[in-house]
């Protein structure tokens, strides 16, 4: 038979056309006469499928032939974004296609806009995922995402009366056009039940495990084409269903109806992306999730293997897999239990191939989000791999033992086992010994975790840890997002750029050039034109392009302080109420992002933003130079408009408490200025641009550290500080909630007594920078200059570097040349 192969003809517009009526026809049953938006959007997204598919199997082939390394990316969480757009771009079509929908009238956007984005995720560590599978892609490296098709990702955010209202995000009910059924994947998974030992006929103990149940799991494949390359890998998220056996093959009425609800039950698993990161919270559901994620993929994995290798010796030399989070970290036990207690490799060697397959990236230093089970419940899920961590615990602490002589609180505090109280499994521990890498992802927070939360782990083993600063792709958030100031960096230095970010540097010369100044200016003002008429749409709110779009998007949380963001809103409104004929710089300060919805501050925190902007926006007294703006849900999409938007970027996270932030990257890469702390990768950032274009306030880790071990008292501050006084005296008068002077006591009370946070102690200098970045906007050259150097010397960021970083020290892996056939 013949497989029809890519070529590059596939994407001449005769051959794309013909396709699409096609599909509209014969898939879509409608005739171009009828058909709706949504079903040409369907109907192209199909044909743009065809093409990947191609590339896909194109390139699994030569994967095969070449018996390559493939990197498997395990994620809990993944937030790709719509993929049509960027199906496009990777294609090199994006233009060609753009002009000949304008040729027929029709405008290409309004069919990207029907897209609904996967929202498999909360937030920076999703989107980190999506990120780095497009950069391996690009960078042609063999790789693999493994995740779960959570049939409802993360709610849609409507603010209703002010307050976060949660809708259920139902992103497959117009049938997903990007993925492939495999029903012929699957793999059974066992839960609960308990476990025997009994000797085989050989004599040898062999372990059999009396699951409770089973539980299948089914494929589903979505192509991840790489820019300018013909390499296409694949993201293969994991759908929970019934087993056969379950099914409807009982003929008593009885057993019938309990066979229906074993099948609810089994479906439940994948059915809801729990939507809350920190703090961890142990719910079992969401440890059958992780389990199910890990055991599909190894089985996967292995069954791969097996296809073309004898035996699973070399294993570590074919696969890498990178733990993102320890949401994973069960799989490094179930490795060990597939390869000694399915396939009977001794203990030692099966360790030996665990340990050089994993590596861990960390992602958060919070203590309360380090996931820790209670010994019961692992029990209760899985007997087997609780015996089996039992016994790596051992032989690591007995190694533990020999290294440190007599110390017995340094076995306790390495232990896979908290037994300070309760029992519980440590899944951090687990990762850390489980791996032969473990990294944070800034450098700040690789320092931080190898002094605390890591540090016995770094002592016994310093070589194990490497930092990898965070990037982002600058194919989705600069080249699509952004087309007019990609246009513009086109005509000045080329398109090298999208796949080398390094050369933006070349943009410095053009730093003082009056007229490519005038254009960037230009540029800027139209994405905001676009983002005030999205604003306007989506909130009824009026705001002033020409004012400064002072921008904070992220998950809510009080480590990220939008709140500190609101004192300095109500400071600037207290001026103006003040004098009403002072001068101010024009701001509107647009504010975006979900709060997890049992997160009791974080929605207050979003009734205050709506509240004070209810206030402000309609204040004669204001006169329209201050607007406020809460942008409902926030995702990928919604991102993708508001980060060319941005004239000023908020990265404002008390020091030690942000990991890294990739949002602070893609501001930057679109030439927004950062007011920020010393935090996450924003010390990076700073340094690559520069201190003279960078915004930066507040204390340093050390004085945060400092600070608190001297017995921090936020109460001294409002004392001493005048304008903070008058501040948290307005909201808590009742003044931004109609006379209620109980709706904010809970967030006042939390500032002025507790503030673990140190808004109170960082409030002077953030209002003193926040001052400076408002002057120096009103010199448009100066402000333009450090514009454009942003954008020119974000070369570091691009998740290419990152991925060529795991690529080099972690993964051992290397670019694998796909060819086009005809
Ligand atoms: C226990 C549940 C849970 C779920 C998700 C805990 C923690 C998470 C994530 C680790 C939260 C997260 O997204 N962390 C972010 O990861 C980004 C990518 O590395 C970093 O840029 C952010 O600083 C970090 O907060």
């Amino acid at each position: 038979f013949i497989i029809k192969e890519a070529s590059d003809n596939d994407l001449d517009m005769e051959s794309l056309g013909r396709d699409l009526n096609e599909n509209l026809f014969y898939y879509l049953g409608k005739s171009p006469l009828v058909a709706t938006l949504q079903d040409i959007y369907h109907a192209f997204a199909l044909t743009v499928r065809k093409r990947l598919l191609q590339r896909w199997i194109n390139t699994s082939m030569a994967y095969v032939k070449q018996k390559v390394k493939v990197v498997c990316y395990f994620s809990a969480e993944y937030l790709p974004g719509p993929h049509l757009g960027n199906n496009l771009l990777n294609l090199g079509i994006f233009p060609t296609i753009s002009q000949a929908f304008a040729r027929v009238g029709a405008n290409l956007d309004y069919f990207l806009d029907q897209e609904e984005e996967p929202g498999l995720g909360n937030g920076g560590l999703g989107r980190l995922a999506a990120c780095y599978l497009d950069s391996l892609a690009t960078l042609e490296i063999p790789a693999i995402g493994y995740g779960l098709r959570y049939e409802f990702g993360i709610f849609d955010q409507e603010i209703r009366d002010g307050w976060q209202a949660e809708i259920t995000d139902k992103w497959l009910q117009w049938d997903n056009p990007w993925e492939i059924h495999h029903p012929e994947i699957a793999y059974e998974v066992k839960l609960g039940g308990c476990c025997q030992t009994h000797p085989d006929r050989d004599g040898r103990l062999v372990v059999h495990w009396h699951p409770e149940r089973v539980v299948k799991g089914v494929a589903y494949d979505t192509p991840i084409l790489g820019y300018n390359v013909n390499t296409c890998n694949v993201l293969r998220l994991w759908k929970a269903e019934a087993i056969e056996s379950f099914d409807f093959q009982a003929f008593n009425k009885g057993d019938y109806y309990d066979a229906v609800d074993e099948k609810l039950v089994s479906e439940n698993l994948t059915k809801v992306l729990y939507p809350n990161d920190e703090p961890f919270e142990g719910k079992k559901l969401r440890l059958e999730q992780q389990y199910f994620l890990c055991s599909c993929a190894l089985q996967d994995m292995i069954r791969l293997h097996l296809h073309f290798a004898p035996n699973l010796g070399d294993f570590h030399e074919s696969w890498a897999v990178q733990l993102n989070d320890t949401h994973p970290a069960i799989s490094v036990v179930e490795l060990m239990r597939l390869l000694v207690d399915e396939r009977q490799i001794p203990w030692d060697q099966a360790w030996d191939t665990t340990r050089k397959v994993f590596s861990y990236t960390n992602h958060t230093l919070l203590p309360e989000a380090l996931e820790k089970w209670p010994l019961p419940l692992f029990a209760q899920v899985l007997p087997r791999h609780l015996e089996i961590i039992f016994e790596i615990n051992r032989r690591f602490l007995d190694s533990v033992r020999l290294r440190y002589p007599g110390d017995n609180s340094k076995a306790a505090r390495l232990s896979l086992i908290d037994e300070s109280g309760d029992r519980y499994v440590r899944m951090a521990h687990l990762a850390c010994v489980g791996s032969h890498a473990i990294n944070g992802v800034s450098a700040l927070h690789t320092e931080l975790l190898k002094s605390s939360t890591l540090q016995d782990f770094f002592e016994l083993w310093p070589e194990k840890f490497y930092n990898i600063t965070n990037g982002v792709t600058p194919r989705r958030f600069l080249a699509l997002s952004n087309p007019r100031l990609t246009a513009l960096i086109n005509s000045k230095i080329g398109s090298d750029w999208i796949k080398d970010l390094y050369k933006l540097r070349q943009l410095e010369e053009f730093a003082e050039d009056p007229d490519f100044q005038q254009s960037w200016r230009e540029v800027k003002l139209a994405n905001k034109r676009q983002l005030a008429n999205a604003i306007k749409a989506r909130t009824g709110i009026s705001v002033d392009p020409q004012s400064m779009f002072d921008i904070q998007v992220k998950r809510l949380h009080e480590y990220k302080r939008q709140h500190l963001n609101v004192l300095h809103i109500i400071t600037l409104y207290l001026r103006l109420k003040k004098d009403p004929t002072l001068e101010i710089t024009p701001r509107t300060i647009i504010f975006g992002g979900k709060a997890a919805p049992g997160y009791f501050m974080a929605r207050l925190i979003i009734k205050l933003i709506s509240s004070v902007a209810e206030v402000v926006n309609r204040d004669p007294d204001v006169n329209d130079r201050l607007k406020v703006v809460f942008f409902p849900n926030f995702n990928v999409k919604n991102a993708q408009k508001i980060y060319p938007a941005a004239d000023l970027s908020q990265q404002i996270s008390t020091a030690g408490k942000e990991a890294s932030g990739t949002g602070n990257m893609k501001f930057a890469l679109n030439g927004a200025l950062t007011i920020g702390t010393l935090d996450g990768a924003n010390v990076e950032i700073r340094e690559e641009v520069g201190p003279e274009n960078f915004f930066l306030f507040g204390h340093t880790v050390e004085e945060v550290q400092y600070i608190k071990a001297q017995g921090y008292n936020p109460y001294l501050y409002y004392q001493s500080n005048e304008h903070l006084r008058e501040v948290i005296d307005l909201l808590r008068s009742g003044f931004f909630a109609h006379g209620d002077r109980d709706l904010f006591r809970p967030l006042v009370e939390s500032l002025l007594y507790q503030d673990d946070y140190l808004l109170m102690a960082d409030y002077q200098s953030y209002i003193e920078r926040q001052d400076e970045a408002g002057m120096t906007f009103l010199d448009k050259k100066r402000w333009t200059r450090m514009s454009i150097l942003n954008t020119a010397r974000m070369g570091k960021f691009s998740s290419d570097r990152a991925i060529q970083e795991y690529c080099q020290h972690i993964w051992q892996v290397k670019p694998t040349f796909i060819e086009l056939q005809d």
